[in-house]
Parts: C-alpha cells; sequence; structure tokens
C-alpha cells in the first residue's frame, strides 16, 4: 500500500449546500446566516459527514436541514445537551448547535450556563430576532422593554435577557456578534468561532421580517452596527468586552468581543484522559477471572 498521503479536495461553500430549499419568509436574516455558515465550513475544510450539527425547534432550528452536515432538529430549548451528548461520544465530530433566542435563552436558557462551564468543544450560533418566530410574533427573552407583540399588546412591561452579558458572565472561551448585514464579518466570525477549541457563541441579531418591528430590521441594524476592530477593543479582556456587552440593544457591536488567549481544556479532552487513565489502571480480565476462582 503506498504511503503517500491522500489530499482532500478543497472544499466550497456549495458543497454544504442541501437540496432542500428554505421555507422561511422572504427577506428573512436567517438566510444571511445559513449563507455565512456554508461560507465558514467551506473555510474550515471538514467534509460534511463529520459535521453533527443541532438545533432546537423554531424558524431558526430548521437551519441543520439546509446543509449537508448531519443535522438533528430536536426538541425546543434542548439542543445544548444533545449536542454535548454528542462531542462527549464523538469527540472526534466537529459539532455545531443553533436555534433562536426563545430556544437558547428562554426554555434552554438554563442549559446554557452549564455547557459555559463544562467548556465542551462546540459552536453555539444564536439567531436573535427579538421575537418568537415559528409561533407567530410572540414576545421572546431578548425583546425589548415596552415592545407590542401579541402577547403584550400595550407594550412589553419586562425588560431584556442580554445574551453577549450572559455568555460572558459565565465565562465563555469565545464570544462573538455579527448581523446578515455584513456576511463576510459573519462567516469571519463563524469561522473563528469553530477553530476555537472550548464552547463558542455568536449571537446573530438576524431580523424576522414578519413579526419584528421596524428598527430590528436590516436597514435600521446598519444605522447602530460599529465594528469591534473600529473601536480598538482588546478581544483578550473579558471585563472590557462586558462593558461593551451593556450596550446590547443599542449599539450593534459586530465582531469577536472575547476569546481566552489561554483555553482552558475542553471537558471532551478530560474526558478521553480520565477514560485513558482509568483504562490503563483497569484490573486486566485475566486477573477478574483468578479472582473470581480464587486462585
Ligand atoms: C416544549 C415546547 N414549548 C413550546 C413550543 C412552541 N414553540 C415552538 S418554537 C417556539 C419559539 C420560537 O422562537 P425562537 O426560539 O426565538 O425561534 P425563531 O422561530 O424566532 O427562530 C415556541 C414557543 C414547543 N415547540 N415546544
Ligand atoms: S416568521 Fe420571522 S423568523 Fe420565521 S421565517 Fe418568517 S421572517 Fe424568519
Amino acid at each position: 500500500m503506498s504511503s503517500i498521503p491522500v489530499e482532500r479536495p478543497a472544499l466550497q461553500a456549495k458543497d454544504f449546500k442541501s437540496d432542500l430549499k428554505p421555507i422561511w419568509c422572504p427577506g428573512c436574516g436567517d438566510f444571511g446566516v445559513l449563507q455565512a455558515i456554508y461560507r465558514a465550513l467551506a473555510g474550515i475544510g471538514r467534509p460534511p459527514h463529520e459535521i453533527a450539527f443541532v438545533s432546537g425547534i423554531g424558524c431558526s432550528s430548521r437551519i441543520p436541514g439546509y446543509t449537508t452536515a448531519y443535522g438533528f432538529n430536536s426538541v425546543h430549548g434542548r439542543a445544548l445537551p444533545i449536542a454535548q451528548g454528542i462531542k462527549l461520544a464523538r469527540p472526534e465530530l466537529l459539532v455545531l448547535v443553533a436555534g433562536g433566542d426563545g430556544d437558547g435563552f428562554s426554555i434552554g436558557g438554563g442549559h446554557v450556563a452549564h455547557a459555559i462551564r463544562r467548556n465542551i468543544d462546540l459552536t453555539y450560533i444564536v439567531m436573535d430576532n427579538q421575537i418568537y418566530g415559528l409561533t407567530k410574533g410572540q414576545l421572546s427573552p431578548t425583546s425589548p422593554r415596552g415592545l407590542k407583540t401579541v402577547t403584550s399588546e400595550y407594550g412589553s412591561l419586562e425588560a431584556p435577557v442580554n445574551p453577549l452579558l450572559y455568555v460572558l458572565a459565565y465565562g465563555a472561551s469565545f464570544v462573538a456578534q455579527g448581523t446578515p448585514a455584513d456576511m463576510a464579518g459573519l462567516a469571519d466570525v463563524i469561522e473563528q468561532a469553530i477553530r476555537h477549541p472550548g464552547f463558542s457563541f455568536v449571537n446573530v441579531q438576524s431580523p424576522c421580517v414578519t413579526f419584528a418591528p421596524e428598527d430590528q430590521q436590516v436597514k435600521a441594524q446598519r444605522g447602530r452596527m460599529k465594528t469591534l476592530a473600529s473601536v480598538g477593543h482588546d478581544s483578550t479582556n473579558r471585563l472590557a468586552a462586558m462593558g461593551l456587552a451593556q450596550t446590547y440593544g443599542e449599539v450593534l457591536y459586530t465582531g469577536v468581543l472575547y476569546k481566552d488567549p489561554a483555553p482552558q481544556p475542553t471537558l471532551d479532552a478530560l474526558v478521553r484522559e480520565r477514560q485513558a487513565k482509568l483504562a490503563l489502571e483497569a484490573v486486566p480480565r485475566e486477573r477478574i477471572l483468578d479472582m473470581f476462582l480464587q486462585k
């Protein structure tokens, strides 16, 4: 047999596009997120069969089906536990997780903190449209105070969850934000998130053109967008990142907010290490038989 290594052909964005046609409303921000994911995956170069893409339930959670990766459109709010299980069982896979702000910060909010503290190597992309899209426009955890929806006819009385502060405060290893209004920037942060070892989070302000108000649409976003590079942000400084994250809902910062300069070991790696150690220490099978036969 030849020992010459076989080079993998370079992959292109189109290699990650499935035959399924998205059924999102025309103009939905999630189309842009999908394109950015195709580009990021092409940049990474792992073939689709080496990628597990898990989502919850919602318009945004349809996204794995539009890729050629192995997809699991799972249960509302439960994408993260499923993805963590997959990564622990099959650490060689590239694991992506995606869903809406409702999926991630309402019903699934409790899972985020635990995924972060476990620091399992996966990338979590939240399509934050500040509304429940699939169920036709109810308040979501990131809806701004005062928003009038079918469930808040006189305007929401609640303050929104700040997803950036949430994940930064729990110690996420990589935190970025993007928008389909800047496709190149979005593809770039998703690729960086995938490359980063450990729990990586990308908040994408992905407008719902059907149920979200005008000031959340791409046109309005352009007036609020600021790249983190333009303000000279040091992405190795978590406290500086938390300071900028306070402006969530006002300034739309794009780029990498935080990237751990010395990433901690991931739980999947630690589990493998322990398994190997225990296997070495394990009593050999023959010895167990001896013990049983009291030799
Ligand atoms: C356990 C459970 N509770 C509620 C629902 C109904 N439900 C489906 S999607 C959804 C919220 C969708 O909003 P979001 O997660 O933000 O995603 P989007 O549709 O906006 O992309 C809800 C409440 C469900 N499917 N399962
Ligand atoms: S309802 Fe909103 S989030 Fe859902 S597909 Fe339509 S535009 Fe997108």
